[in-house]
């Protein structure tokens, strides 16, 4: 029985749940969300794109591709990033079509390249950082989706390591890491698998995809993806694994898979905890997501027009931090797709406003 509404209620939300007794939609909208109101909610935001400087956008013919890029650092005032980059003599052929230089999928047969950048717009394409190593070794079909961990003074670059063309079987890959004392290299594979995919039916038994790496409550936390079934009804579940040193041993979290919605991973410390994207897949495609322990993590925002395979530019990604501030840019993939037979992606970056001390935005 309702006795009373609020005369405010609910042209003027308040700030705290009524005590009056709600609806459904009222009810989530306080107990789902970090705030009522969007423009109170910290992790609320849209997304600006700018076409980036400096790459080579005129070879449509899908023989080039970049996509998947890494976190940006910045090194004694420059920007790095790493990505995929693919330079066939023919654009994606599909599973029935590829062979020894014909590719598969956009990032098969693609080595991992990195660029340099004074903005974080006018980009300067360096060269290979890690090519495909010879055969059998893990990678020597293709490296791709790298991420970049800064660890005591040394620099791990995490990546996906296949050894048979993607999608034959499925896109199906473990992910292994190399390392060097400097951004500009030279890299050492490690030759390993850090995290290796799970056992026959687990939830990531084909694949550990889009490792993305972060120092949280003195461990490294490696998130990534897991999916199977075919493109674009894909199920996919993201993960965690943690571990006291980049080469491992990394421990699987026993709740996985950690979040059920999303595709490219993109995690960064948020307040006390951790903030991620979930784009592209699953019934929580497009939100933003809060976790107080880097666990358990809850819809905080949602939003539309995402970026895709999204990397932030994150200096707390390394510091340890208890209290994170959150992001401003990075950088993201766009796919052209419109004819199969020349897919290829580029790069781009994208703007947002989700940084804390933006103090308009801050939670009181
Ligand atoms: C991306 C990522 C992984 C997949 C492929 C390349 O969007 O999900 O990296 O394997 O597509």
């Amino acid at each position: 029985m309702i006795d009373k509404v609020a005369d405010s209620f609910p042209w003027d939300i308040p700030q705290k749940k009524p005590a009056r007794e709600l609806s459904q939609a009222m009810t989530r909208l306080y107990d789902n969300y970090l705030t009522p109101r969007p423009e109170d909610n910290p992790l609320f935001t849209s997304f600006k794109y700018t076409r980036l400087k400096g790459f080579d956008y005129s070879n449509n013919d899908g023989t080039v591709s970049r996509r998947d890029p890494s976190k940006i650092i910045s090194v004694n005032g420059l920007y790095y990033m790493w990505y995929t980059k693919r330079d066939t003599p023919v654009p994606p052929q599909g599973p029935e079509g590829c062979n020894n230089t014909a590719p598969s999928t956009d990032w098969d047969l693609a080595d991992i390249w990195y660029a340099t950048s004074e903005d974080g717009f006018t980009w300067d394409e360096q060269g290979i950082a890690v090519g495909r190593p010879e055969k059998p070794n893990w990678g020597w079909r293709s490296v791709c989706t790298p991420d970049i961990l800064v660890w005591e003074g040394k620099y791990y670059l995490y990546y996906q390591a296949f050894v048979e063309p993607s999608m034959v079987k499925g896109d199906n890959c473990p992910v292994t890491v190399s390392v060097a004392d400097s951004p500009d290299g030279p890299w050492t594979p490690h030759n390993q698998l850090v995290v290796p995919n799970g056992e026959p039916g687990s939830w990531d038994q084909y694949s550990v995809h889009g490792p993305y790496l972060l120092l949280y409550q003195d461990k490294i936390h490696f998130y990534y993806k897991a999916a199977f079934g075919d493109r674009p009804d894909y199920l996919v579940g993201l993960g965690l694994a943690t571990a006291e040193h980049p080469l491992g041993p990394f421990e699987k979290h026993p709740l996985n898979p950690i979040m059920n919605s999303g595709h490219e991973t993109t995690f960064f410390p948020f307040k006390e905890g951790i903030a991620a994207f979930a784009i592209r897949n699953g019934n929580e495609s497009n939100s933003i997501q809060f976790s107080p322990d880097g666990v358990n993590f809850s819809l905080a925002a949602t939003t539309s027009m995402m970026p895709v395979g999204a990397k932030p530019y994150n200096p707390e990604a390394f510091t340890n931090t208890k209290y994170g501030h959150g992001i401003q840019w990075g950088i993201c993939h766009f796919s052209d797709k419109k004819d199969p037979t020349t897919k290829h992606s580029y790069l781009g970056r994208f703007d947002c406003n989700l940084m804390l001390n933006d103090t308009s935005k801050d939670m009181k």
